[in-house]
């Protein structure tokens, strides 16, 4: 017999993720949204290439559900909208949902990876600050292994995302050029990017515009912006001073808590 939709909304659902991440935070935060209960599984970087090796890519977040796996956040965030019966994170009507899609899929391609690059350039560097948001709530194992994988993992992480100072300066123009294409849009005073409610488009921005910004209501482990260089609180804080930095911060303080 085919399961409903009550039934899968309510078969316990997992959560594989790094807990720095800003596109498992995009998960959380849509998995929280529609209220989907679910156990948060989180793993240091490369131990989390255990958890997900069975998956093609091998990227977090990965959602494991109803015996189905899903290793894209959009694909997280669809389902999760779809197993709770639409229309809490995307529209119903097709246009606006059309709308809300390549917004979604603009902030995953040009703004996720380089508020990553910027935010690792700043951080990496700093050894204590990486292992204390690497090794936030996982095993205890994986924490005490950290310290003797740290070395290794910085610079995998640094080979991966082609981090150095000249590419770290690129993806600041790229973030600048998204937070303007968002000015923009915000521009008359519209409270959403789409139509008059938070839906998925609102969410990737503000979930994948975390690390240049620190908002205090993000669930990904981050450090505190007192315990940042100075150059990189220096960089936040003009970016926060945007109108898009504004927006995104609203977002998390008035809908990170907020369950549809
Ligand atoms: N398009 C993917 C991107 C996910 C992604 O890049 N995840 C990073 C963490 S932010 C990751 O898993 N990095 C470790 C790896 O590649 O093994 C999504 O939206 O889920």
């Amino acid at each position: 017999m085919a399961r409903t939709v009550t039934d899968a909304a309510t078969a316990p659902a997992t959560l594989i993720t790094i807990p720095l991440s800003h596109y498992c935070e995009k998960a959380r935060w849509a998995l929280d949204r529609v209220a989907l209960p679910y156990r948060e599984e989180p793993h240091i970087p490369l131990l989390h290439r255990l958890a997900t090796r069975r998956d093609e890519r091998g990227t977090v977040p990965v959602l494991v559900h109803g015996g189905r796996r899903f290793a894209d956040s959009t694909d997280i965030l669809v389902h999760a909208d779809a197993v709770r019966g639409g229309g809490l994170l995307y529209p119903r009507e097709a246009a606006l949902r059309g709308e809300v899609e390549a917004l979604e899929e603009l902030f995953d391609t040009q703004l996720g990876p380089h508020t990553r690059r910027w935010g690792y350039a700043q951080v990496l560097p700093e050894a204590k600050l990486i292992r204390s948001v690497w090794s936030s709530g996982v095993p205890r194992f994986e924490a005490l292994l950290l310290p003797a994988i740290t070395p290794l993992a910085c610079r995998l992480v640094r080979m991966a995302y082609k981090v150095t100072p000249e590419s770290a300066q690129r993806s600041l123009e790229r973030v600048r050029g998204v937070f303007a294409q968002v000015d923009e849009r915000l521009r008359g005073g519209r409270r959403f990017l789409v139509g008059e409610r938070f839906t998925a488009a609102d969410l990737t921005f503000a979930a994948l515009a975390a690390p240049v910004l620190l908002p205090a209501e993000c669930r990904a482990a981050a450090p505190a912006l007192e315990a940042v260089p100075a150059a990189m609180r220096e960089e936040i804080l003009r970016l926060r001073d945007t109108d898009a930095g504004q927006f995104a911060l609203r977002l998390f303080a008035q809908e990170r808590g907020h369950a549809a």
